[in-house]
C-alpha cells in the first residue's frame, strides 16, 4: 500500500515532536534532514524514532570511508533509513549499503527541483541501475515529473520509490503513486498548515482511495 512520509523541516525540537505526534496516525515514516538535525542535534533521531521510523535525509555525497562513518552515526541513533546521492558512484553507494545493516539506503535518482535538469537528469538511468545492482532498498524520484517516475519504475524493478515534490513544489500525490511511486514525501503542505493533522489526513486519503 502507498504510504505518506512527512518531511519534518522545522528547526525547533519541541515543534518537531508536537507535529510528529499530531500527524503520526497518517504516516509511514518521518524524514528529517539538515535543518532539524543542525538545530536540535542528532538525538532528535532517537526521540522521533519513538513516534515513527526515521529516514535521515543527509544526501550523503562523499568518498566511501566518509560515507561509511556518516551512515554509522545515523544507524547508531536508531534511524530506519538514510538518503545518499547516487552521482558519487558505485563504491560510495556500496559503502553505504554495507554499513547500513538493517537500515534502508535510498539513492537519489533524480531531484524534484528544476535545477535537476541542468546535470542530474542526464545520468538518472545509470544511477538507478547502479543503485539496484548494489542492493539499495529504494530511490528518490520527482513527484514534480510523474512521467519520470514511470520511466524510473521501468528500470527499478520492485525497489521502493519515494517521491518528494508533492504540495509546495506543485506535484500531486495521486499522480506520483499512479506513476509508480510507493511513497510520497511531503513537508510544507503538512507542517505549515493551520491544522497539520487535517492536511496529513487529506493526503493519506488521496493515497488510499
Ligand atoms: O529531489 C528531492 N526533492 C526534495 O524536495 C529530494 C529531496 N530529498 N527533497 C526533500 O523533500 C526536501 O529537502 C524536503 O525535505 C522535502 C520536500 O519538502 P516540501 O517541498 O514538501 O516542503
Amino acid at each position: 500500500m502507498a504510504g505518506l512520509i512527512l518531511a519534518l523541516d522545522v528547526t525547533d525540537r519541541e515543534k518537531a515532536i508536537n507535529i510528529a505526534n499530531e500527524v503520526a496516525d497518517y504516516l509511514h515514516a518521518i524524514k528529517i534532514g539538515w535543518p532539524l538535525v543542525m538545530a536540535a542535534g542528532m538525538d532528535i533521531i532517537d526521540s522521533l524514532s519513538q513516534i515513527k521510523p526515521i529516514i535521515c535525509d543527509f544526501k550523503v555525497a562523499d568518498i566511501p570511508n566518509t560515507t561509511k562513518l556518516i551512515v554509522r552515526e545515523a544507524r547508531n541513533h536508531g534511524a530506519m533509513g538514510i538518503i545518499v546521492h547516487g552521482f558519487v558512484g558505485r563504491d560510495s553507494i556500496k559503502a553505504a549499503v554495507d554499513e547500513a545493516g538493517k537500515m534502508k539506503v535510498y539513492v537519489v535518482a533524480e531531484m524534484s527541483h528544476p535545477g535537476a535538469l541542468d546535470f542530474m537528469q542526464k545520468h538518472t538511468d545509470d544511477i538507478v541501475l547502479m543503485a539496484k545492482e548494489v542492493g539499495a532498498a529504494g530511490l528518490i524520484a520527482p513527484a514534480t515529473r510523474p512521467e519520470r517516475i514511470t520511466h524510473i519504475r521501468s528500470l527499478a524493478g520492485d525497489m521502493e520509490i519515494l517521491a518528494p515534490g508533492v504540495g509546495a513544489q506543485g506535484g500531486s500525490a495521486k499522480e506520483a503513486i499512479e506513476a509508480g511511486a510507493t511513497h510520497i514525501i511531503v513537508g510544507r503542505r503538512i507542517y505549515e498548515a493551520n491544522e497539520p493533522a487535517k492536511a496529513a489526513k487529506a493526503l493519506y486519503d488521496e493515497l488510499t482511495l
